[in-house]
């Protein structure tokens, strides 16, 4: 069985538990996940026996000739959902409710108004399937971790006290896109000095500040993300730049030692902030662990003291990334992905985490 085929029996088995007899899918990311072809403008309907892309003039072409053979490629309309209801007698048909807007949702009842369907909210089916990577998967993750390690060693040979922290996010972006990339993971961060206690800062249009220089980027490889933050030192570290870069990093360590299989999520994060804490900073590390990545920058697992009893799977990826944030002085944060495997763990990032001054 190929891989979009056991993705489809994977769907499917979630419908039947849930008793759906349809879904409808209208977001890019499962859109490209379950069918291969990527339609931001398209939709898919998927029953038990039958699924359908649905791509209008601008993409037929291209969804002949990449989406699954399991599916059959359609013109909007081609079948009507009308058509799609009656023959695959569907009478509970799932919508992504994290995903649909109120008036797409109010549009398809309207359309199937009469024909006795039940809309249902599908929630979380999609983002547990993903949370669970296959090898080629995770092949397409690390492909694109190793395009942002490539920039990484790029800025380090570039940066100069002239750069400015909006040049230093274009730097990165254009490194990656000359290497393969197909578009930034998310918006760059690159900031400096202050700014750097802003964990989701914005680069603004200054020359970079002495301290530190946060810089949390990745690249997308077959619509696959990676995610890494690095933070170096512009001029000389002092000894409190140094202890806190040291914190951060000693957290991170900590954690990603302590990650197996059958893990807690929640002790991951609670190994890194007790050391974070009991280092005098407490109350400074104020965002979660990490997430899970994938299709999407944030996907499933959380890896927050929130998590429950929830553990670590073999097959999931989630980031490690620890912070300390002083507000008005200064802030630092060092991320890496890491893959669950039977019994262990591997690091995807391969990238130095030493203090780097320049
Ligand atoms: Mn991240």
């Amino acid at each position: 069985m190929n891989a979009m085929d056991a993705r489809l029996n994977a769907l499917r088995q979630k419908m039947s538990e849930m008793n759906l007899d349809a879904i409808y899918v209208n977001s890019a990311e499962n859109h490209l996940y379950m069918s291969g072809f990527d339609n931001p403008d398209g939709h898919l309907v998927i029953t038990k026996e039958k699924a359908y892309v649905f791509a209008d003039f601008r993409y037929i072409e291209a969804a002949k000739a990449e989406a699954s053979s399991s599916f059959e490629v359609c013109l909007p309309n081609k079948p009507t959902l009308n058509e799609i209801v009656r023959d695959g007698g569907v009478k509970n048909f799932g919508y992504e409710d994290r995903r649909m807007t109120c008036a797409s949702l109010a549009g398809l009842k309207k359309t199937l108004d009469g024909m006795g369907v039940e809309f249902c909210p599908i929630g979380g089916i999609f983002t547990e399937i993903r949370s669970y990577k296959t090898d080629d998967e995770v092949e397409s993750i690390i492909a694109a971790q190793r395009i942002a390690e490539g920039a990484f060693a790029h800025i380090l040979k570039v940066i100069n006290y002239d750069m400015t922290e909006t040049e230093v996010a274009a730097e990165l972006e254009y490194y990656m896109k000359k290497h393969g990339s197909e578009k930034p993971s998310f918006d760059t961060i690159a900031v400096s000095g202050t700014a750097s206690a802003r964990p989701h800062g914005v680069p603004r249009p200054v020359k970079l500040e002495k301290g530190f220089l946060t810089m949390d980027y990745g690249a997308v490889v077959n619509g696959y993300h990676s995610d890494m933050t690095r933070t170096i030192v512009i001029g000389k570290a002092d000894a409190d730049i140094t202890k806190l870069y040291n914190t951060v990093l000693e957290a991170q360590c900590a954690a990603i030692d302590a990650i197996t299989e059958g893990a807690k999520n929640a002790d991951m994060d609670k190994i890194a902030r007790d050391i974070i804490d009991n280092a005098g900073y407490r109350g400074c590390f104020g965002h979660s662990l990490g997430h899970g990545v994938g299709l999407e920058i944030h996907e499933q697992p959380g890896v927050s003291g929130g998590m429950g009893d929830a553990t670590l799977k073999v097959g999931q990826i989630i980031t490690v990334e620890p912070g300390i944030y002083i507000e008005g002085k200064y802030g630092c944060r060092i991320e890496d992905m890491v893959l669950i495997t039977k019994g262990g763990k591997q690091n995807l990032t391969d990238c130095p985490k030493e203090l780097i001054e320049v």
